[in-house]
């Protein structure tokens, strides 16, 4: 059979996947989670599991002690992970000083930022799960579709820069496509708030946004007009970011929209990319990272509308039998960006305009002191691998405690993990200084340039899918990266790396310079000759190597680097110009 909107030929009818009939049978979102919710049990069923995602809940265990668990006859260690919703990492300070608070309370005593500009508490036992989330609901937060086959965190560059109307558009814009994305249902108030009215004012120009009807989803009269009662066949991620700054990585998301403004500083709109997505399994050749292609252009005025024609384009013909192939960057991909701009139109109802061209993107790290050009100050905290915690070394969680507490300076998380403390009095700089330095958080200045701009995924012991470390061994990995670097006299470079335990690539190590994907525990692949600016894939240099001979196998490589590279040019940059076939036989390990 042929599909009527695409001419493409529609999927043979196939088994679909089990989480299609747990979506189908939720009753938007509500059960078995709101009856498990009830009973006094340690964990949920499977498919609670999977409604818990959309309302922002992860269930884990720990995977420290599970050996030891199952020795002794004991059930897993289960607690859950809860992850904000705040477009554009948009934290003010008094939900902050709550989620603060939950962490210390009901958490592992943790926070950690995350890559697409959230915060995540880890640890909370089942029987608390009602009083955190409708904690964070009273603060007006939320932990709505973080997680789930819905659109999630729309993510949009963090500077708070007040002379450029293209960042405020970003961030405004941010929050406007989230509303017009998030689930309908109001299981997510039913179950957390018992139904409370909350007051969320309405966005007149989001609440007019067309309805798309769907093929095989039943829409209309629907409490989810845009998702229908199966929502997506997977997860989607969108971010909006401005000319000239890929802080974002644009070009890993679903949907990327980059504001265009007029030398006056008008909204002209917004060019498109669709189809980015990172996620792969080792050993499946069909799985592997795209990115982002160019789909057109749009109007302020006709943003929404084409937004959502996306999305539900790929609600009616992305995968639901095969869950590896269920992104919408496989249906990009199969059918071809011409084909799939044609559905769009089709959705929409009229033909997209053509996409602009734009200025190249630059990195642009934005930590340290920064002036925000309204007189006041921002503040760009590095944060290790997103954990704020307290050591003996640098109590960082009591720090920002305090700076909240004393300052009430709304936060922006970045979407590398670090925080912005943004709307600074010039004359509190000195005393912010001195709360950090009696904390003993270190400076900026005083932070290897490598350790500033990589990440790791949090991997062990949270994860389920981890198959090695990665939070917990990246330090260590950078700490001997930067004493090579420095024998080479590079220890300036901001080297991006990124390491994650599996190769769902939740740190975008795709897009790194070096790349260290967890394929055995202790071992890595490595990827290589990703660039700095984040518009190019990384690609595989070896397929596995303990953690031990990373810095082993870099040094001829770095050395070669040294004596050959442009001026400015970046290692990534330097890998892909002489090609990862000219520096594999430089490496000789044992
Ligand atoms: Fe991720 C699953 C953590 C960003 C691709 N990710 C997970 C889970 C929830 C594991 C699970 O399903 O049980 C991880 C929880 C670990 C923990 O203990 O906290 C997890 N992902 C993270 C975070 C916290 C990593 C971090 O260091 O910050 C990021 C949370 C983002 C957020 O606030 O929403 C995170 N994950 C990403 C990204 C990067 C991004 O979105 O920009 C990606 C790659 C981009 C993409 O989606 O294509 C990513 N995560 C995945 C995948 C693979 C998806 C795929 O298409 O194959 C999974 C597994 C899955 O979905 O089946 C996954
Ligand atoms: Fe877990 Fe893998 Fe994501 Fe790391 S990359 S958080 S190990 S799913």
């Amino acid at each position: 059979m042929v599909d009527t909107l695409t001419g493409i030929p529609a999927p043979v009818s196939a088994k679909l996947a089990k989480n299609e009939a747990i979506k189908t049978a939720s009753n938007f979102l509500r059960e078995p989670l709101a009856t498990e919710l009830r009973q006094d049990t340690s964990h949920f069923s499977e498919p609670a599991v999977q409604i818990l995602k959309f309302h922002g809940t992860y269930q884990q265990d720990n995977r420290d002690a599970r050996q030891e668990r199952r020795q002794a006859g004991l059930e897993r260690d289960y607690s859950m992970m809860l992850r904000t919703r705040v477009p554009g990492g948009h934290v003010p300070a008094p939900l902050y000083l709550t989620l603060d608070q939950l962490s210390e309370t009901y958490g592992n005593g943790t926070l950690r930022t995350t890559t697409r500009q959230t915060f995540q508490i880890h640890g909370i036992l089942k029987q608390n799960l009602k009083t955190v989330i409708g904690s964070i609901i009273q603060q007006m937060g939320s932990t709505l579709a973080t997680c789930g086959d819905v659109n999630r965190n729309i993510m949009a560059p963090a500077a708070p820069y007040q002379q450029r109307p293209d960042y405020r558009y970003a961030q405004e814009y941010a929050h406007k496509l989230a509303d017009v994305l998030a689930p309908h249902t109001r299981a997510y108030y039913e179950l957390w708030v018992d139904d409370q009215p909350i007051e969320i004012p309405e966005d007149p120009e989001v609440s007019q946004a067309k309805q798309f009807v769907g093929q095989g989803v039943q829409v209309v009269g629907s409490p989810e007009p845009l998702y229908g009662n199966q929502y997506l066949p997977r997860k989607f991620k969108a971010a909006i970011t401005v000319a000239g700054d890929n802080s974002v990585d644009i070009y890993s998301q679903d949907i990327g929209l980059v504001v265009l403004t007029t030398p006056t500083g008008k909204l002209k709109g917004f060019n498109i990319l669709v189809g980015g997505g990172l996620g792969r399994t080792h050993g499946k050749e069909e799985t592997f990272p795209l990115l982002a292609q160019p789909l057109g252009f749009a109007t302020p005025a006709e943003i929404y509308e084409v937004v959502q024609a996306i999305v539900a384009v790929q609600r009616d013909h992305g995968n639901r039998q095969d869950r590896r192939q269920a992104r919408m960057k496989y249906l990009v991909h199969q059918w071809g960006i011409r084909k799939f701009r044609r559905a769009v139109e089709q959705y929409y109802g009229s033909k997209l305009k053509r996409f602009r061209v734009m200025p190249e993107f630059v990195a642009k790290p934005e930590l340290g002191w920064r002036e925000q050009g309204d007189g006041q100050l921002f503040l760009g905290l590095s944060i290790e691998n997103g954990r704020i915690q307290d050591t003996p070394n640098c109590q960082l969680k009591t720090a920002l405690r305090e700076i909240a507490q004393h300052f009430a300076l709304p936060l922006r998380l970045t979407p590398t993990q670090d925080i912005l403390l943004t709307d600074i009095n010039p004359a509190h700089r000195e005393k912010i200084n001195q709360i950090l330095v009696d904390r003993g958080v270190l400076p900026v200045e005083r932070i290897p340039p490598l350790v500033q701009v990589s990440m790791a995924c949090p991997a062990l012991p949270t994860c389920g899918l981890a198959i090695t470390e990665s939070e917990r061994a990246l330090p260590d990995v950078l700490r001997r990266l930067h004493g090579l670097l420095g024998e080479l006299d590079l220890a300036h470079e901001p080297l991006v790396v990124r390491m994650t335990g599996c190769p769902n690539g939740c740190a975008r190590p795709y897009l790194a310079e070096l790349g260290l994907v967890g394929v055995t525990p202790e071992h890595y692949q490595i990827w290589l000759g990703g660039s700095p600016r984040g518009e190019r894939l990384a690609s595989v240099f070896l397929e596995k190597l303990h953690v031990d001979q990373i810095t082993t196998m870099l040094r001829p490589i770095l050395f070669c680097f040294q004596q050959e590279r442009y001026a400015q040019e970046s290692l990534g940059d330097y890998c892909h110009r002489v090609g990862l076939e000219r520096l594999r036989p430089l490496i000789t390990l044992e």
